[in-house]
């Protein structure tokens, strides 16, 4: 385990590290901007439970004054949820900003990656990974996501990628980069709100065990890159597709028409598509991250066997 002085490792995170026990990582993004509150803070709270059900240690991960915590308290959760997208959406390229002015920041895919591997956490748990957006030819707007998939070794457990993106794209992008993905039980590429999108994923993979197994190998291969694991969401959850699709169309074009740009781009798409399917999309988007919590569990289990 590298330790980095801006790192506070939580003493229950860092006692379970310590003696080989499973623990998961959890993004705040999510918290501060992918939810409204109070369901943010209750969603939070409600995983890191689902965490320990199944055998592991949450870890949340944020920035508060300026520290990179692993392992957040309950009323730092709280603080989060409350003071919602006022907390700066921290990227790779704020963090030396935010240590350096002792800021607040809540952490994408990216950044809950580097500082779970700072501390030695080897999955994550999500709902969604960052992509390469459509229209991504012209804009070059890809998401630091994959990047950080490329070069930092964790295996983060998602519901695939919402069709904001482009998924196609998205995957060429990940085979250039040698990242692995993995479909949980399909062979196809789940699309967030629906289990389906129309792209295979690389390998289909039917257990935890199997998942860990594969990314130990990664980690012996010596690679620096992580791995990419596509859960769908419980068929009992799953959205419309028609009516998924024609949000997600109207939130593009309003993006376009409001000149959005940069890292507005996805929280702006995201409310979109929130405001124009009401509470449906939420309740999704709940249960599809409770879903990878528990696979994430279970997989950092068999990992830490
Ligand atoms: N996609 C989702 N939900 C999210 C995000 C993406 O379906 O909450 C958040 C995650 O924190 C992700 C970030 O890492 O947005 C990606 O932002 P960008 O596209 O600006 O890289
Ligand atoms: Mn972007």
């Amino acid at each position: 385990m590298s330790m980095n002085k801006y790192l506070d490792v939580s003493p229950e995170v860092a006692g379970a590290l310590a003696a080989g026990k499973p623990v998961v990582a959890l993004e705040s993004t999510i918290i501060s901007h992918g939810m409204p509150y109070p369901q943010n803070v209750e969603t939070a709270l409600a995983v890191e439970n689902i965490i320990r059900e199944n055998g592991a240690v949450p870890a949340t991960i944020a920035v508060i004054g300026g520290r990179l915590k692993a392992g957040c308290t309950k009323e730092e959760v709280e603080y989060l949820g409350r003071t919602g997208t006022a907390v700066t959406k921290a990227s790779r390229r704020d963090l030396a900003m935010l240590c350096a002015r002792g800021q607040d920041g809540a952490t994408t895919v990216t950044t809950t990656m580097i500082i779970a591997h700072m501390a030695g956490i080897k999955v994550f748990a999500t709902g969604g990974i960052g992509g390469v957006h459509r229209g991504a030819e012209t804009t070059m707007d890809i998401s630091a996501d994959l990047e950080e998939l490329a070069h930092t070794p964790v295996m983060v457990v998602c519901a695939g990628a919402k069709s904001i993106l482009d998924l196609g794209l998205t995957l060429e992008y990940l085979e250039t980069h040698g990242v692995p993905v993995l479909g949980y039980g399909t062979k196809e590429l789940p699309a967030f709100y629906t289990r389906h999108s129309g792209f295979a994923v690389d390998y289909q993979v039917d257990t935890p065990e199997e998942l860990a197994a594969a990314f130990k190998a990664s980690l012996e291969l010596g690679f620096e890159g992580g791995m990419l694991v596509t859960n769908p969401i419980p068929e009992e959850y799953s959205m419309d597709p028609k009516v998924i699709n024609a949000a997600i169309d109207e939130a593009l074009a309003q993006a376009k028409a409001s000149g959005i740009h940069g890292k507005e781009t996805t929280p702006f798409l995201l409310a979109k598509v929130k405001e124009l399917t009401g509470g449906d999309s939420l309740d999704s988007n709940i249960q599809l991250v409770f879903n990878n919590a528990r696979l994430a569990a279970q997989t950092a289990a068999c990992l830490a066997k």
